[in-house]
């Protein structure tokens, strides 16, 4: 018989046992495949640069970077709109670490190293975006601003706007900067309250001409993120002399906004009206914005406001993608740890197998992810080191919204698996896990939805010879197996084929219209799955070819090439998906016992 005193739930004390929690590693050294792609893939002086910084700015990472993340949660930004005496002022309030992390980035190149003229312009970029993905899941979505920076500083370089405006000049020098004190970040205000994917239709905002390229804007922005930034880029409707605009995209100019006057630090003729309370992304300012007078520069030729915003989106939808990923990664990285420290029905976690089993096939979701973002960030470097072919210059093209749609789309599905991986604990707001899902859920939303993307994808493969460049891209990169003599690998390779040629037909049957389907097809019903096509095809390719390379592989690159590739399968397309005639019948389905 025990003393009550020693009973272990007696007055105060809860029990003897507490569960560890579970650790945060390096995310760089941590990570099973990145850096043998880095080693794979860079010349030696490069990759021990990229590998130093990378394995530092990790340790600076796990040391300091996540909890600054975290308090960027828990204190999320506020709008005082009005002072004590009844001024407007549109004040955010925003906490300390939110700014503290915009400083890192600047310090620590996020931005600066895909510009940087004394780095290697064929490698800074995926040097630069395995940066961004080690920060991002422990960014307090700093990341949203920084992606939309980068995205401004391509289009002033793709639009050459610092020849032709000092503005555009100077904020290049800032969004690209080292120096936190002189570093800008950039917003993109697409998005009115008549929609954000159909921006053509959906642009209320009037341009009115002061001289020259200046313009006043007043409009409604509907979501506007990280409405701390220096400047934006917006789409507006010049007004002509005669105060007529032209409807739909074709009246769409792109502008340069500076959001706060130099010398006072007021507003420039915006109004912030409301912060959105959102499901996440809840660290970041988002807000609705009246533009009222605003004093803008056009910067694209009459019309031109889509395809300039255009070099934006290319470069944002691939930091989505970091996102996405990164946030699969860490959520793997996390269960894995736990699984070595939790222990269930006598046992840890990691010896049962039916849980081994479920955290190993997010994994390999996650590493097919991994290559494709790595993929698309190489070819990109490539084509800014003027050293893309036309044939890479169009895969960067079409892989950059399959990246973005593919990934988003994985992530919500995996890290709601990952999270279950702690049972109750992942449940839990203390644990910092579920602010990985909520924030993962805007990825498939913002810079272009699941479906818009797959309607880009579309409108890539109409022009000519995309589809051929695809096919020459993969079996380029399938004879990079160098494990002729694996038959796991061997058997990958036949079945990459096998979905190539039927991706293949299956668009050319359609582009033919020569179908054994009676009545039309409508190829637009299936753009989700020529895209999912697409991504599984080039992942399942980037699989083999990085376990088919002797010198950094393993059995469990192999075995994650064939489990994708083989047992997962690559492609899900039957021309009888595309007849005219199941619009009505999805009509049906989805209508049933509805009253307009
Ligand atoms: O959501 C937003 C910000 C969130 C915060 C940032 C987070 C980033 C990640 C952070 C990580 C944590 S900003 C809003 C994003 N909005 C969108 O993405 C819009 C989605 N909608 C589309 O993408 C549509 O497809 C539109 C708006 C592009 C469709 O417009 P149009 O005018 O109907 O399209 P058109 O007529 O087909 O295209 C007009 C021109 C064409 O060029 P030309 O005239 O030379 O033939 C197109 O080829 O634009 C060209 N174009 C493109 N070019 C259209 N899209 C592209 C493209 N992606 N690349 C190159
Ligand atoms: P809709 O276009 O109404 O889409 C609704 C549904 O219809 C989606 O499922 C879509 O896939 C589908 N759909 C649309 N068109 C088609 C079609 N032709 N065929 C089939 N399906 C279709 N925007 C900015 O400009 N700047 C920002 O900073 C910004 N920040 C944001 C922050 C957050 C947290 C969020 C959630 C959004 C933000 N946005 C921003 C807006 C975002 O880009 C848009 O919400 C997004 O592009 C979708 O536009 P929408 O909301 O009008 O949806």
């Amino acid at each position: 018989m025990r003393m009550s005193s020693s009973l272990p739930y007696a007055h105060a004390k809860v029990g003897g046992f507490t569960q560890e929690a579970p650790h945060l590693h390096n995310p760089f050294t941590d990570d099973p495949i990145l850096e043998k792609v880095l080693r794979r893939w860079m010349p030696q002086n490069v990759y021990t640069k990229v590998a130093e910084d990378l394995t530092k700015f990790g340790n600076r990472i796990v040391n300091e970077i996540d909890a600054l993340g975290r308090e960027c949660e828990l204190h999320p930004p506020k709008l005082e709109q009005y002072d004590a005496w009844g001024n407007r002022v549109d004040k955010l309030v925003l906490t300390p670490e939110w700014t503290k992390l915009k400083r890192i980035a600047a310090e620590e190149g996020l931005i600066g190293i895909g510009y940087d003229p004394n780095m290697d312009p064929t490698w800074r970029r995926v040097h630069q975006i395995s940066k961004l993905f080690l920060f991002s899941p422990s960014a307090g979505l700093v990341t949203c601003p920084l992606a939309m920076t980068d995205g401004a500083a391509k289009t002033i370089k793709e639009l050459k706007l610092d020849a032709i405006s000092p503005e555009a000049k100077e904020a290049f020098r800032r969004l690209t900067s080292r120096n936190p004190d002189e570093a800008w970040t950039s917003g993109q205000w697409m998005t009115e309250k008549r929609g954000g994917s159909d921006v053509g239709s959906g642009t209320d905002t009037h341009a009115i001409h002061v001289d020259g390229n200046r313009y006043l804007l007043n409009g409604y922005k509907w979501f506007s993120s990280a409405v701390d930034a220096d400047m934006t880029f917006t789409l507006a409707r010049p007004v002509d002399s005669k105060g007529n605009i032209i409807e739909g995209s074709k009246g769409l100019s792109l502008f340069f906004v500076e959001l706060r006057d130099k010398k006072t630090n007021k507003l420039n003729g915006i109004q912030m009206v409301r912060l959105k309370n959102k499901l996440g992304t809840k660290q970041l300012p988002t807000a609705e914005l009246l533009l009222d007078g605003a004093e803008a520069i056009k910067v694209s030729d009459d019309g031109r406001g889509v395809a300039g915003i255009a070099n934006m989106l290319n470069i944002t939808r691939i930091h989505n993608a970091y996102a996405s990923v990164g946030s699969m990664r860490r959520v793997i990285s996390l269960a894995r740890d736990y699984a070595t420290r939790r222990v269930v029905f006598g046992q840890k976690q990691s010896n049962w197998p039916l849980h081994l089993a479920t955290i190993a096939k997010l994994e390999v979701e996650t590493r097919a992810c991994t290559l494709l973002l790595l993929e698309a960030t190489r070819l990109l470097g490539k084509q800014e080191a003027g050293q893309a072919n036309l044939t890479e210059q169009l895969n960067l093209r079409l892989i950059t919204p399959v990246l973005k749609l593919y990934a988003g789309k994985k992530c919500v599905p995996l890290i709601s698996e990952g999270i279950e991986c702690f049972g109750g604990q992942g449940y839990i707001e203390d644990t910092g896990l579920p602010t990985l899902l909520r924030d993962a859920q805007v990825t498939p939303i913002w810079e272009g939805t699941t479906n818009v993307l797959s309607l880009d994808v579309l409108r890539v493969l109409e022009k000519d010879n995309v589809a051929q460049a695809f096919v020459e891209h993969i079996i380029d990169i399938l004879k990079q197996n160098k494990a002729q003599d694996c038959p796991q690998l061997s058997k990958c390779e036949v079945e990459v084929k096998k979905a190539l040629s039927k991706l293949t037909d299956v668009l050319k049957t359609i582009s033919s219209r020569d179908s054994s389907v009676a009545g039309g097809l409508n190829v637009t019903r299936c753009a989700r799955e020529i895209a999912f096509a697409f991504a599984r095809i080039y992942s399942g390719a980037l699989l083999i070819a990085h376990a088919g390379d002797p010198t950094i592989s393993t059995q469990s690159d192999k075995e994650a090439a064939y489990r994708f590739v083989v047992e997962d399968g690559l492609i899900d397309l039957h021309l009888e998906m595309f007849s005219d005639k199941r619009n009505a019948k999805d009509r049906a389905i989805v209508y049933e016992n509805f009253k307009e």
